[in-house]
């Protein structure tokens, strides 16, 4: 209902709506509207009254709340269903609940707030409060568990393409599941899965976006590594708009994958990324290894060709220059 009221909303900007209007167009009754106008007004808009002529809105809140989200939501599969928390530890560990639960393909977990952001291997993934995007999506395609990396690599696609189209800011892809901006880590991807040896029940992508923290904003563990689109874009930007892009990016992409497989994403990955054709150090769990990145293979690991032209495939890494 408040997603519809933001809809008229939009279509009528800086004017007044009649009640008698909205209540038409949605439906319900002139106390439902107040009831909602209300709600909307403690989630931080700001909504004129006025007896006769009805609401105005003044100002947008800054929330990703899931009608703020589907307003601008353009998909036919992804974010029909959506679960909005103020607060929780991590939108992944509600995202594998809710999938063991049987959630559908596309329902995404948003939060204002992480308190326990989980990145890889057990590592923190900061996410303060108001000022990041914190999201989980469930996907439940029928693949073989050994193909989700590339499933990485399509989120890092299309997590790039929406932030430029959204905010104008150019970003790049460290493989694996790094957005960086002039070597500044802005966005984390992790891909999380319930499989059986030869078949996923559902894959859980978790993307955090730095979005409107100040520098002073950041945990100092990474301040010197991390920014925010706000600092880069000298302005800060709405999250909920910022979510949406990424959905109806992801969305058009995942359906070509879906139908085509991953040729084609692997070419647009290769244009943003900055991990291949140069000699870069990779980390992996056992050792640390140095070499030319010759590329990505078709299910999306890394080449890497060391010093005595050894040939390696790395799975996952932290990969450094
Ligand atoms: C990642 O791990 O980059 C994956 C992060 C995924 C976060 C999303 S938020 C929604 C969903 N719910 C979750 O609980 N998680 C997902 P990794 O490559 O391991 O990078 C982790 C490292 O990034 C940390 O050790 C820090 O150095 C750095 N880091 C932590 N918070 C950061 C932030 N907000 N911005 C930039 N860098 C950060």
């Amino acid at each position: 209902m408040k997603e519809s009221l933001l809809k008229i909303f939009a279509e009528h900007p800086d004017q007044f709506v009649s009640g008698e209007m909205i209540s038409q167009q949605l439906g319900c009754s002139r106390t439902a509207i107040w009831k909602h106008i209300d709600e909307l007004r403690k989630n931080g808009y700001e909504l004129e009254s006025a007896p006769r002529k009805g609401y105005r809105l003044i100002k947008k809140g800054d929330g990703i709340h899931s009608h703020e989200v589907g307003v601008a939501l353009k998909t036919m599969r992804l974010g029909k269903e959506m679960t909005y928390l103020d607060t929780t530890e991590s939108t992944q560990i509600v995202a594998h609940k809710l999938a063991q639960e049987g959630a559908r393909e596309g329902h995404i977990v948003l939060a204002n707030e992480q308190t326990k952001g989980k990145g890889r291997l057990g590592r923190n993934w900061h996410s303060k409060q108001g000022t990041s995007i914190s999201m989980s999506l469930i996907l439940r395609p029928d693949l073989s568990p050994q193909k989700t990396p590339q499933l990485t690599l399509l989120t890092a696609v299309a997590v790039v393409r929406a932030l430029k189209n959204q905010t104008g800011i150019n970003c790049e892809i460290k493989w694996p599941n790094d957005v960086l901006i002039n070597g500044k880590k802005l966005v984390g991807i992790l891909t999380e899965m319930q499989a059986d040896p030869d078949r996923v029940h559902s894959i859980i992508i978790g993307i955090g976006i730095n979005v409107n923290q100040q520098l002073k904003d950041l945990d100092p563990e990474i301040q010197g590594l991390a920014t925010s689109l706000a600092i880069e874009g000298g302005k800060p930007f709405e999250r909920a708009l910022i979510v949406a892009a990424v959905v109806n990016e992801f969305e058009t992409l995942y359906e070509h994958y879906l139908t085509n497989g991953f040729e084609a994403i692997k070419t647009l990955w290769e244009t943003y990324s900055i991990s291949v054709g140069k000699y870069i150090y990779a980390r992996t769990m056992r050792e640390v290894l140095y070499g030319f990145a010759k590329g990505i293979t078709n299910e999306g690991v890394l080449l890497l060709e060391d010093e005595q032209g050894t040939l390696h495939q790395i799975y996952s890494a932290d990969i450094e220059n």
